[in-house]
């Protein structure tokens, strides 16, 4: 049976950076997102007694090696716990734009999970379906649920207890999200690699676990208030903390480029105005302004305005995983 399934990508607010364990996608700290309502994979899986092998196509076209052997693996541990074998065929089309600035992992990951688990007959959903995609890729789990979305990180050794929770429905509260494209000719360190590389050896990591829960908190208040200064102010204040774990690295690396700079002076200047909007950057360069939807003209604007911006795409809080034909 072939079944299909769309997620949504989701941007942290309160980061997820740094993995207590490694094969088990077990994060060091809680994260807090919005999923959005722009940006999404749609994946469909079937099982085949007749394949030798997974076969993914990507858009249209046919995958091989590494692309291949994602899936596969994340596949491996569907069929393992269905206790079957066959292999699969497995079509999936982004609607992210690859210039857009988010990683594709997230909503690609959570629309497996979900048309994977379901065609080989398992029956999750909810805080199974996240745990399950947490295996794909640790922000993927958060893609599961719609609005505003906590990953508790868990304290099992064996990751039971670690997936994504709803903390608002995406009715609730309206937000613009607008994704800042700046020019980036910048050599990347995949996010992955990344975060092990600043958990092993920034002297300011530590800095960074003391405080995430203070962060934590005052995200979690400011969304159940409604209360966006509060929410601007420390998921702003969180990504630069983030950022400085990793100049606290040895070596140390950064994802800023001047154009990244560019954006984050002008928000700040748009605060010094009296328009509130607030940023937050994640393992590239491009940025994410957040702003009141009575705002979003304005920010937007000014965001076009600056020469090293090359796109703006804006975002308000979107639904969770579905399944699409039925
Ligand atoms: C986040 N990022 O919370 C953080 C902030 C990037 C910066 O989740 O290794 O692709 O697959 O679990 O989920 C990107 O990391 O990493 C990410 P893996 P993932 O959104």
């Amino acid at each position: 049976m072939k079944i299909t399934a769309r997620a949504h990508t989701n941007i942290a607010l309160i980061k997820y950076w740094g993995k207590r364990d490694e094969q088990l996608f077990l994060p060091m700290n809680n994260s807090i997102s919005i999923t959005l309502d722009q940006f999404y994979t749609t994946t469909s899986v079937a099982f085949r007694d007749d394949l030798k092998a997974d076969s993914f196509i990507l858009n249209g076209i046919e995958m091989g090696g590494h692309e291949v052997d994602k899936i596969s693996r994340f596949l491996d541990l569907i069929r393992q716990t269905a206790g079957r074998n066959e292999y699969a065929i497995i079509d999936s089309v982004n609607n992210v734009p690859t210039a857009a600035g988010f990683a594709s992992s997230a909503s690609g990951f959570a629309a497996l999970a979900a048309a994977s688990t379901k065609a080989i007959g398992l029956d999750y959903s909810g805080s199974d379906l996240s745990r399950i995609a947490r295996f794909g890729s640790g922000s993927a789990c958060r893609s599961i649920y719609g609005g505003y979305v906590e990953w508790n990180k868990g304290v099992r050794v064996d990751g039971t207890d670690s997936y994504a929770m709803q903390i608002l429905e995406e009715s609730k509260w309206d937000l613009s999200i607008l994704s800042v494209m700046v020019e980036a000719r910048q050599k990347k360190v995949l996010s992955r690699e990344g975060m092990t590389h600043t958990v092993k050896t920034s002297d300011f990591y530590s800095g960074w676990l003391e405080t995430i829960d203070a962060d934590l908190n005052l995200a979690r208040e400011a969304i159940h208030g409604r209360d966006f200064e509060k929410l601007g102010t420390v998921l702003e204040r969180n990504a630069l903390k983030m950022h400085a774990t990793m100049l606290g690295a040895n070596p140390p690396f950064f994802y800023w480029t001047g154009a990244t700079l560019d954006v984050m002076h002008t928000v700040q200047e748009l605060r010094d105005s009296g328009i509130q909007a607030y940023f937050t950057i994640d393992a590239g360069p491009n940025v994410k302004v957040i702003c009141q939807p009575k705002d979003e003209m304005a920010v937007k604007e000014r965001m076009q305005q600056i020469q090293t911006v090359r796109e703006v795409f804006v975002c308000h809080p979107g639904p969770g995983v579905s399944y699409i034909g039925e």
